[in-house]
């Protein structure tokens, strides 16, 4: 029933998806050596394919961990939806569609955040534990907002604010209750699946204030030409966004057999 329900989901969300790219002709055309729109697109199409995987692998997990693989296909649906606008943005004015970027990221890092906090729900972690995540989540990617969009003059400031909201989620997953929980954890796969995950949240996001900081302004301005970014920042969607989910479809399956 649940599984008949995603499936028809996922497949409402192609038609809709596939109705909308008429949009695509009317005077976008993607140039040759646009590796930036090259990666938009290839974006999209990941993040689109990743959605459908989740969602269909997901009736092949055991009960406990469905609501985990739910959320996977969450994530890189949320990001194929604006993946979709962004190379639109793109197309049409190549410049850098930095709200649909930010309004993606403020539904998406929330939501690996509960993926981290169902990951741990089984060894008990507490719901206060997924508020400090949100929060962090949420104070890093508004005055990153800031800092990128509202105040550039102070993206400097409004940076160091951000990675004060990305250090609580580090050290929660690192030295809190987060990791309290993995330790005393007797489930191996939930152990390695979490020190993957959290290896994501330092390695993977660490690519996203690299970007930010090669803005006009900040501390690596002119290191490389800035509209670059969009290319690093399309490269770290992909790899955080599909790759978080494939960990924990990893753990999901061996943890069923
Ligand atoms: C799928 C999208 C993800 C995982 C986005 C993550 C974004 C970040 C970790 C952004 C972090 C930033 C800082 C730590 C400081 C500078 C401003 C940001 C927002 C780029």
């Amino acid at each position: 029933m649940v599984s008949a329900t995603l499936r028809f989901a996922a497949l409402s969300l192609s038609v809709a998806l596939l109705g909308t790219s008429t949009a695509l002709a009317s005077d976008g055309t993607l140039a040759a050596g646009d590796y930036i729109g090259f990666t938009f697109f290839i974006g999209y199409m990941a993040m689109f394919a990743a959605s459908v995987f989740f969602f269909f692998e997901r009736g092949r997990v055991s009960d406990k961990w469905k609501t985990s693989m739910l959320v996977s296909g969450l994530i890189t649906m949320i990001a194929a939806v604006h993946y979709f606008y962004m190379r639109g943005v793109w197309l049409d004015t190549g410049t850098s569609p930095t709200q649909f970027r930010y309004i993606d990221w403020i539904l998406t890092v929330p939501l690996m955040c509960i993926e981290f906090y169902l990951l741990l729900r089984p060894a008990g972690a507490s719901s206060s534990m997924l508020w400090r995540l949100f929060g962090g989540a949420v104070l890093m990617l508004v005055a990153g907002y800031m800092g990128e969009a509202v105040q550039p003059a102070s993206n400097v400031m409004w940076g160091i604010i951000s990675t004060i909201g990305w250090a609580i989620i580090i050290y929660e997953i690192y030295m809190g209750e987060a990791r309290k929980r993995v330790d005393a954890s007797d489930n191996a796969g939930v152990k390695t699946a979490f020190v993957r995950l959290r290896w994501f949240a330092l390695a993977g996001w660490a690519i996203y204030p690299i970007g930010y900081m090669l803005l006009p302004g900040n501390l690596m301005a002119g290191m490389i030409p800035v509209s670059n970014m969009d290319l690093i920042y399309n490269i770290g969607d992909a790899v955080n966004k599909i790759g978080f989910g494939l960990v924990v479809y990893v753990m999901a399956i061996n943890d069923t057999k």
